[in-house]
């Protein structure tokens, strides 16, 4: 589906007072007649009789007229319940993904798990092993941090060139909530580590029983052990009852439905770190334990799906994230690459999240290129599509995190080309 976006915003003024100005319009609706800012408005029919009732529904769904904003698979799942599904980021706004439209990756679906009855076990190489209730990490202190949650083969569609994909599907393997839970130095506080302990196993409690191996140094700092998201208790789908949040690790070190710790002195090589998760370099070797998300950003406002209608001012929206710290600035260009020019970034700006940003562009209604790239707070400037697969050929999957280039035609159609 198209979604039109007019522009021509001739000053400020105007932007508040013509109801077009800035707006969107679904493609099956007939453009709103511009008012007159003078005229008397008249009394539109839903102000006319009482609206629905409270509690229709009890828990709160999106309106009617925002059904299009839903998560959708680019594949069809290799088997039932495994497969992943993307977040619709062009019809998002602010830096937060709401709770139903946070991606999905499942190794062998969802489990349905009790709460009552999960149990989280930490051992291995500790003083003494504990066995935590969900009760029992609720007593504890807790933390709430937003942070992104990015999948490592977000983007792999692009290595070899344009996908023609829309954003949804290039770059939608990507969320952002806030997250609530304890730290996993609270709890190593309380089991106590060997001096020998050096990584720690994550074990989730679904089919796939998914376990990474995680270098202890790195992660305790920051890892939260979850129970919430977005303020409610984690959806089926992200972990529930618990999960593990390695902020601005690979989704895959996420481990959801999360049932064990194991404090090891050397990694355990699961199949995620061994077979899955590891890049071929084109001298044959293969990076393993490629953990931080390096820095990356897109336009999501316009992109492939939106026409632009009106020649004239738009504000260029986009995300920009790493996982390696804040998000220093973000750049844009309309001409290729040829000129950039400084983004707002759209605060609050915190550590490994994402972080949105907007440029004011004025489109001539002559065909342009848009793209962004970000610079995080180590310094680090996000490649082109060439330096990457100069870096790293073309056998990697993961960790893809080129510039990306829309396409504007003359007709204002937004492409991935
Ligand atoms: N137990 C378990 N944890 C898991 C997975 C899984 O299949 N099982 N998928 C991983 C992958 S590959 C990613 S990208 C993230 C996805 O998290 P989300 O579904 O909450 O977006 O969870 C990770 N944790
Ligand atoms: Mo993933």
């Amino acid at each position: 589906m198209i979604r039109e976006l007019a522009g021509g915003v001739a000053s400020g003024l105007a932007a508040t007072l013509l109801p077009a100005c800035g707006a969107w319009a679904t493609g099956a609706s007939e453009p709103i007649a511009p008012r007159s800012p003078d005229a008397p408005l008249a009394p539109d029919p839903w102000t006319l009789e009482p609206g629905s009732p409270l509690l229709s529904p009890p828990y709160g769904l999106p309106g009617p007229f925002e059904q299009d904003v839903i998560r959708r698979a680019a594949r069809p799942p290799a088997m039932p319940g495994s497969g992943s599904s993307q977040t619709p980021l062009a019809d998002l706004h602010g830096s937060i993904t709401p709770n139903g439209l946070v991606y999905e990756r499942h190794h062998a679906g969802v489990p349905r798990i009790d709460p009552d009855q999960h149990r989280l076990v930490v051992h291995g190489l500790v003083r003494e092993p504990r066995i935590f209730t969900i009760d029992d990490l609720l007593r504890f202190p807790s933390e709430s941090h937003v942070y992104f949650l990015e999948c490592s083969g977000n983007t792999a569609s692009e290595w070899k060139g344009p996908s023609g994909l829309p954003v949804q599907f290039t770059h939608g393997l990507l969320s952002c909530c806030e997250w609530t839970g304890v730290r996993l130095s609270t709890l190593l506080d309380e089991t106590g580590l060997d001096a020998s302990a050096k990584w720690v196993l994550a074990e989730g409690a679904d089919g796939a029983a998914m376990t990474r191996s995680l270098p202890l140094d790195r992660i305790a700092e920051r890892a939260l052990v979850v129970y919430a998201q977005n303020g409610e208790r984690l959806r089926p789908e992200n972990g529930y009852p618990l999960r593990l949040i390695v902020p601005g690790f690979e989704g895959n070190t996420n481990v959801k439905w999360l049932r064990r710790l194991k404090l090891m002195d050397a990694p355990e090589m699961t199949r995620e770190e061994t077979s899955k998760y590891t890049s071929l370099l084109p001298n044959g070797c293969a990076r393993q334990f490629v953990f931080e998300m390096d820095a990356k950003s897109v336009i999501t406002r316009p992109s492939p799906g939106h026409r632009l209608t009106t020649r004239g001012y738009y504000a260029v929206s986009g995300l920009a994230w790493s996982g390696r710290g804040r998000i220093r600035a973000v750049e844009v260009s309309a001409d290729g690459g040829a000129t950039w020019l400084a983004a707002r970034l759209v605060g609050p700006v915190h550590d490994r999240a994402l972080t949105r940003f907007e440029a004011d562009w004025r489109w001539d209604g002559g065909p342009a290129t848009l793209q962004s790239r970000t610079i995080d707070e180590t310094g680090y400037v996000q490649p082109t599509r060439e330096a990457l697969v100069a870096a790293r050929g073309l056998n990697s999957y993961y960790h893809y995190n080129g510039i990306q280039r829309w396409r504007i035609d003359a007709n204002g159609e937004v492409r991935n080309a």
